[in-house]
């Protein structure tokens, strides 16, 4: 079997993160990988539910992220985190908690992009003032500068995303 790992997600709301994680998470089950996704949606509600989005509770929901991902690779599981993980230095200190697991995917689409799709009205939302400290509007996105994968979501299909992410995946994890 595979050995574990962790695919470090980061992007701006509405670049995709989740939705490529969550289908990647799909196709590379049916291969025969131990998968499991972390994103807001499992973690904001609960471990993290304390924490909003002022900078030090984003480096604390990202600390924990970091720490829950170590765990579930060194138990060998192929782990895809999808948070925004704005901040570089955050990024650094999660791949310092496994630096050997740890691998940096910029799932790259630019605010124009994001907001254009803005799925869920946030970005409508942040324009307004109706949320602070968002993401891209109102608070900075630090892009990576040595990702060990880019994969840009703002001039394909969501297939062809996954695809570059599964060729990923198979090529450093072999079954
Ligand atoms: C950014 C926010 C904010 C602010 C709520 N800034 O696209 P979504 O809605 O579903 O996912 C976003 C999610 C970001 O949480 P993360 O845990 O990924 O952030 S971080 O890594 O920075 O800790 C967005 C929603 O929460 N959201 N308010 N102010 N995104």
């Amino acid at each position: 079997g595979h050995e574990g790992g962790i695919l470090w997600l980061t992007g701006l709301s509405g670049a995709g993160k989740s939705t490529l994680a969550i289908e990647a998470e799909q196709q590379l089950f049916a291969k025969g990988y131990q998968v499991y996704v972390l994103d807001g949606d499992n973690v904001r509600f609960g471990l993290s539910s304390d924490l909003g989005f002022a900078p030090e509770d984003r480096a604390e929901n990202i600390r924990r992220v970091g720490e829950v991902a170590k765990l579930f690779a060194s138990a060998g599981v192929l782990v895809l985190t999808a948070f925004i993980s704005p901040y570089r230095a955050d990024r650094d200190r999660a791949r310092s908690i496994a630096p050997d697991l740890f691998h940096e995917v910029y799932v790259a689409a630019d605010v124009s992009t994001c907001e254009g799709r803005d799925p869920k009205g946030l970005y409508k939302k942040a324009r307004a003032g109706e949320i602070k400290d968002f993401t891209g509007v109102s608070a900075p996105y630090e892009e990576p500068v040595t990702p060990e994968l880019t994969v840009d979501t703002s001039d394909k299909t969501v297939n062809e995303s996954v695809a570059e992410l599964l060729a990923y995946v198979e090529e450093n994890f072999s079954l």
